[in-house]
């Protein structure tokens, strides 16, 4: 029978990666190629991406992929969603894209809310409020009286900005479109109406193409820069977090998923986008997913602060892996104290271990002293976290949902996936723990005609990828901690 080979790019925070996939005998494959790290970098103006360096790495995983002499399909690439670059007219990248954890947001949900209303931003966006999105990026820049505003010719999300350069194509891919709070949910178009009362110029914004689309050939100078010849660059569903929701392995819509990394981000796959009152109150978002679904999901800080603490620990000389860091959080003892990991405190980079300390102080808590209590502090905070933004999910969609999904790298955590079951009360299954490279090479093989459909997709999923199941234990012994988790967020 046939196989086919695919290379998935995914950028994620902690690092990015260039993945191997092969399509054979009703199974897919992947493995990891080149793996490189994706920091970002500050300069008296801010934090930055390292665009340049990692279009290089990407280029140096498209050549260990051309050296195995293997024939590629298709490449495809992702990241996160909300950040930009600028092209000028002659379609050159105007400065350096800023990281998203930057304080050039600070008070700018405030600013954007004198302009128009939180119910007109909803319902023209369907959107989360959150201070980091494209759109109160935009609005800094509008008020700093950005000179770029004035050269500018285009504005490509990340991922559009990479597939500018593998393609030559320039385009807005649709579902990190709807990450930028900038793009109308029942038009699929930009909501002019939100740019132009933010002073934003709408001229910066192209037409919007589907998931899944042939966007054409590696470009000659990359080919001859890689050696990976005739090669088509696919655009994805080039949103990560909508590309691991193509791989959860779901039977029916009747789940809910986290995808875990970085962010946990809790949801269940919808038809339609919910611009309700109730959604917007919640402070959910819609975002875009393949063939005309839509996630409707929330953030919820997640992982990133066990990065911050392992980055704190590591600076100060000692350091530790995830399995060990989870491993004394194993031992430490349960609930000492609650954190709400979405106080604006826990955002940004630095001083991790002690902000948490700062805050069990100041909340009246216990304060915990060891790294494994500072850790199993925060695990168990996000399993409570979990449960409350689950629970409004649940009243979102209207129905009860079971298995809870865990997926990407997060959920080799098996701690956490464990109190997550113990705290909803119920099931966890997880895995794959690269969703998101293989949701990306999903929709290359779907745009290429090697799969059928979405349905197709999420069977090899299940046919060729390890789950593992968890049963809630006692979730009665949560209920305490939660009431705490309450009071903090109240
Ligand atoms: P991103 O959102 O940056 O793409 P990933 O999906 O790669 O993130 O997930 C990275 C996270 O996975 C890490 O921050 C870490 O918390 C978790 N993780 C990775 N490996 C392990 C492990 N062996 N045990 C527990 N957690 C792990
Ligand atoms: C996860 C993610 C998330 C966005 C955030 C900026 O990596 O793409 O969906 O909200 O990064």
């Amino acid at each position: 029978t046939s196989s086919h080979h695919y290379l998935a790019i995914d950028l994620g925070a902690e690092s990015g990666r260039a993945m191997h996939a092969t399509l054979a005998d009703g199974r897919l494959s992947i493995e990891e190629i080149h793996r490189f790290i994706n920091l970002p970098v500050r300069v008296p103006d801010g934090f930055h991406w390292d665009a340049l360096h990692q279009w290089s790495e990407i280029k140096a995983g498209m050549a260990v992929a051309a050296r195995s002499g293997l024939k590629y399909s298709s490449i495809g690439l992702d990241t996160w969603g909300v950040d930009f670059g600028l092209l000028d007219r002659n379609g050159a990248l105007l400065g350096n894209p800023f990281y998203y954890r930057d304080a050039r947001t600070d008070g700018m949900i405030e600013e954007s809310l004198k302009r128009l209303t939180r119910e007109q931003i909803f319902t023209k966006t369907g959107a989360q409020f959150s201070s980091f999105n494209t759109l109160n990026q935009l609005l800094s820049m509008a008020l700093d009286k950005s000179p770029f505003f004035e050269i500018a010719e285009v504005l490509l999300t990340m991922p559009d900005l990479f597939n500018y350069w593998m393609s030559g194509v320039v385009a807005n891919e649709f579902t990190n479109a709807t990450t930028t709070q900038c793009l109308n949910p029942l038009t699929h178009d930009w909501d002019r109406d939100v740019l132009a009362a933010m002073d934003i110029p709408a001229r910066l914004f192209r037409p919007v193409i589907n998931p899944g689309t042939v966007l054409g050939q590696l470009l000659p100078n990359v080919a001859a820069d890689t050696g990976l010849k005739d090669v088509s660059v696919v655009a994805p569903a080039c949103h990560d977090t909508g590309s691991a929701v193509v791989a959860v392995p779901m039977q029916n819509s009747d789940c809910a998923w986290i995808s875990s990394g970085t962010w946990s981000i809790i949801g269940a796959e919808v038809p339609e986008p919910n611009l309700s009152e109730k959604a917007l109150a919640y402070n959910f978002a819609n975002e875009g997913s393949v063939f005309g679904a839509w996630r409707l999901l929330k953030n919820v800080v997640g992982l990133w602060i066990v990065q911050e603490c392992r980055r704190y620990w590591k600076k100060h000389g000692e350091d530790l892996n995830y399995t060990e860091l989870t491993q004394m959080a194993e031992e430490a003892k349960p609930f000492l104290a609650v954190i709400d990991p979405d106080n604006d405190l826990f955002i940004y980079p630095g001083r991790m271990p002690e902000k948490i300390q700062e805050y069990c102080a100041e909340t009246g808590q216990a304060v915990p002293q060891t790294k494994g209590e500072i850790l199993r502090v925060v695990l168990e905070s996000l399993a409570l976290k979990y449960r409350f933004v689950f629970g409004r999910l649940e009243e979102l969609v209207g129905k009860h949902l079971n298995p809870i999904h865990i997926i990407g790298g997060g959920s080799q955590n098996r701690l956490l996936n464990q109190f997550t079951a113990d705290s909803t009360g119920r099931t966890v299954v997880t895995g794959p723990v690269e969703a998101t490279a293989v949701g990306n090479v999903l929709m290359q093989a779907i745009a290429l005609g090697h799969l059928g459909s979405l349905a197709e997709a999420r069977a090899l999923v299940r046919a060729s990828c390890d789950v593992e199941t968890y049963q809630p234990g006692n979730p009665a012994q949560w209920d305490q901690a939660y009431s705490t988790l309450l009071d903090l967020i109240k």
